[in-house]
């Protein structure tokens, strides 16, 4: 008997050799990319197991292959744990990503060329929010919101202007880079006054949605869209819920309109994530998400540091350079060779391009998975700081790399995993 990480080397060293680096690279540095986690051992079981073998079109015990009954159960299991998560009237979780999950419900309830208002992407929003690079871009209208300049928050009145004078469709709240509480019945009130359709794509916060730490924004929209992988801690993927009515049309959109097989080897992932975020321990982990976004912001302004909108409600700091002189192209490449893995990012009103930009985003969900609270955030800010005042100083990054490496290996990502 062999397991099947020891088939994997035997069969593809090359592939092994891939994932013992990856791995080794996760254990030892520091994961600060927002939209990031580790998952739990037993979601990794459930996705590398024989459920990736199984066709099952369409929906559970409705399906167009035979050998379904067993598999059905995971993802009876997701539906009924998300809607008790959420409180929503109905579930798909067949969507492969986030990106998916916002074409289904597009496609379900909007024609090619009709208008849609939602956050534009240079300010926190999303590629699936409209921009000119992507599908949504292409099949559909969108104008965009922004933030104010003067405080990097959303400006609900140019929400409301906007709203008024385009007459979208649908109005999409929600972002992948806005380090702030979006207020859901804000813009249910201009989707009201305005007859357009709401929906909240709360990828990034879906772990503080479902843990009630962030207003819920189930009751004020007819369609919320998440990732599984970000604050939820689950496995990559995504899911789209819906008010009853439009529960046909979705289903009908996700299968067979854009997607065959559903994954069920993610669905059942899915499903073991969901147990675990209803769990008691879940809502404590999200506190300490928040907790300590709170105090690396903090500490990351006490070294000078000019963070969008002055600070975070979530679990995610957007840090603009401009003040230090650097991109976040350089910044993204020093930490990185520090053991600080960050994304390079587009502050609001970036004079930039979008591979390089002005700032970079910082989140905690990963770094609070593995057990670090507020003196390593501290020590977190510190490193950022020391890195960006010597960028091109190699000698400095070996040696932070060397005291990352060491806070690490106190704090094993994966303790109990072979
Ligand atoms: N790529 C994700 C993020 O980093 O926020 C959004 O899709």
């Amino acid at each position: 008997m062999k397991t099947a990480k020891q088939f994997l080397a035997i069969a593809d060293p090359d592939i092994y050799a891939v994932y013992t680096g990856e791995r080794k690279r996760q254990e030892e540095g520091i994961e600060l990319i927002a939209s990031e986690n580790v998952v739990h051992p037993a979601v990794l079981a459930a996705l590398g197991s024989v459920m990736t073998n199984k066709y099952a079109e369409g929906y559970p015990h409705a399906r167009y292959y035979g050998g379904c009954e067993v598999i059905d159960g995971a993802e009876d299991l997701a539906r009924e744990r998300a809607k008790e998560l959420f409180g929503c009237d109905h579930v798909n979780v067949q969507p492969h990503s986030g990106s998916q999950a916002n074409m289904a419900v597009y496609l379900a309830t909007l024609q090619p060329g009709d208008v849609v208002l939602a956050m534009d992407l240079s300010h926190g929003g999303h590629l699936t929010h409209g921009s000119g690079v992507n599908f949504s871009g292409k099949l559909f209208k969108f104008v965009h919101y922004g933030v104010r300049k003067d405080d990097g928050r959303i400006d609900m009145d140019d929400v409301e202007r906007k709203a008024l004078e385009h007459r979208p469709k649908m109005i999409v709240c929600g972002a992948s880079a806005y380090p702030r509480e979006i207020d859901a019945e804000a813009f249910h009130a201009v989707a009201k006054k305005t007859g357009a359709l709401l929906m909240f794509d709360i990828a990034h916060i879906a772990g503080l949605v479902a843990t009630k730490l962030h207003k819920d924004p189930v009751p004020w929209c007819d369609f919320v869209t998440t990732t599984t992988h970000k604050t939820l801690r689950g496995p990559r993927g995504g899911m789209a819920m819906c008010r009853e009515e439009y529960a046909k049309a979705l289903d009908k959109t996700v299968f067979p309109g854009m997607q065959g097989g559903p994954l069920m080897h993610a669905i059942a992932a899915k499903a073991v994530s969901f147990k675990l975020a209803l769990e008691p321990s879940f809502k404590e982990y999200q506190k300490q998400i928040l907790v300590n976004a709170k105090v690396l912001a903090e500490a990351l302004t006490g070294c000078g540091f000019d963070l969008v909108s002055g600070g975070t409600d979530n679990h995610m700091m957007l840090v603009d350079l401009r003040n230090r002189g650097l991109t976040g192209k350089a910044m993204e490449y020093a930490l990185n060779e520090a053991g600080l893995t960050v994304n390079k990012n587009a502050v609001p009103f970036d004079t930039e391009k979008p591979t390089v930009t002005s700032g970079i985003r910082i989140g905690t969900p990963a770094v609070t998975t593995r057990g670090f609270k507020e003196p390593e955030m501290k020590r977190i800010a510190g490193w950022i700081d020391r890195i960006s005042r010597g960028v091109d100083d190699e000698s400095l990054r070996k040696t932070v790399r060397e005291e990352v490496r060491e806070l690490c290996l106190e704090f094993p990502v994966y303790p109990d995993l072979e």
